[in-house]
């Protein structure tokens, strides 16, 4: 039992106990990848999507790389989290008078419940890397928003309720290529389409090198009684490349802005086959979540090896204890 979490009861999410012998706060789902190589014929990749739970059962939102290596975004359902059942074709975007107003490219989509509605959010081409924002009510209907930002920019997380009566989002300011440096940011909008009072809330840096060289947000921030818990990328540079690693940091439950704790360690970084050996190997990117309130549950959602979808476990107040404890923040 927990009491920890705010949110509701979810007691068929994915879940694996801890391993006998793993000392890991978070452990992999022994099934792992849940989605490989070609899972559609229309996608050779899915990896770096996002889930939410819908009446009993499980929606997500998925970054699919098509057969001509061009990424876009498709919608899925699953009765159990693990296995899932994508639509054969990408999203089909329209404005908000229903006329036709596709995607260019899309990728990383982080999904998010607010009130009523559904949102999506993800990394847009707007003459180069932006954020993108998009609704349904019904999973039928996609509506394309207007962008938050001007490119370039990536990793946009919107918070699932309002604050102070604001919408709340994460993003990360970046360059038009493989950004070698990234900061996460907070911004604010009284009705999703004006954002303003962008503040800083955590960089790259550290005494570890795992989130030395850039740092973005991962799922959707999970509320508690501790804070906002929030899952993040951290990437080190190597001399083959970027190496993405998973941490996570509490916000203030009023002030998201402000770091209470962060991890100086990572929770979770490139050591599975599938994790080291992909389309780019050494990549563990979170970008989804389930949480049961009652049990504190955590299943969170990763991309591996731009190749794979996987998933792994924690339970949340071992996870937060664990954080208190092995706190850097800088
Ligand atoms: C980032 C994004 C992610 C990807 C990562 C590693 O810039 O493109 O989708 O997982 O690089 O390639």
């Amino acid at each position: 039992m927990s009491n920890i979490i705010i949110g509701d009861a979810l007691p068929n999410i994915p879940w694996e106990d801890k391993p006998k012998g793993c000392s890991d706060v978070v452990w992999r789902y022994s099934g792992n990848p849940i989605i490989g190589w070609n899972p559609i014929p229309k996608a050779a990749r899915i990896y770096n999507s996002a889930v939410l739970p819908y009446n009993g059962k499980f929606v997500g939102t998925f970054r699919a790389d098509q057969k001509n290596g061009r990424a876009t975004l498709f919608f899925g359902k699953s009765d159990d989290g693990i296995h899932w059942n994508i639509g054969p074709d990408p999203i089909n975007w329209v404005d908000e008078n229903g006329k036709p107003n596709p995607i260019s490219y899309g990728y990383d989509p982080r999904f998010v419940k607010i009130d009523d509605t559904y949102y999506i959010v993800w990394c847009d081409d707007m003459h180069g890397a932006s954020i993108g924002l998009g609704k349904t009510k019904d999973f039928k209907t996609f509506i394309r928003m207007p962008n938050p930002f001007m490119p370039y920019n990536r990793n946009g997380v919107l918070f699932p309720r309002k604050l102070n009566g604001k919408y709340m989002i994460l993003s990360r300011p970046s360059d038009s290529g493989h950004t070698p440096f990234g900061n996460i940011y907070i911004s604010e909008s009284p009705d999703l389409i004006h954002w303003g009072k962008h503040r800083f809330v955590m960089g790259n840096g550290g005494s570890g090198w795992w989130q030395g060289t850039k740092v973005g947000a991962g799922p959707i921030p999970l509320e508690t009684k501790e804070g906002w818990l929030l899952f993040y990328h951290g990437v080190s540079f190597t001399c083959n490349g970027f190496v993405y690693s998973t941490g996570a940091v509490l916000l203030d439950i009023n002030d998201p802005g402000k770091v209470l704790y962060r991890t100086r360690d990572y929770l979770l970084t490139p050591e599975k086959p599938y994790e080291t050996t992909g389309f780019v190997p050494n990549v563990a990117f979170p970008g989804g979540i389930l949480n049961d309130a009652t049990t504190g549950r955590i299943a969170l959602y990763y991309g591996a090896a731009d190749t794979y979808t996987a998933v792994a476990f924690c339970q949340v107040d071992e996870l937060i204890d664990h954080i208190k404890k092995n706190s850097e923040v800088f």
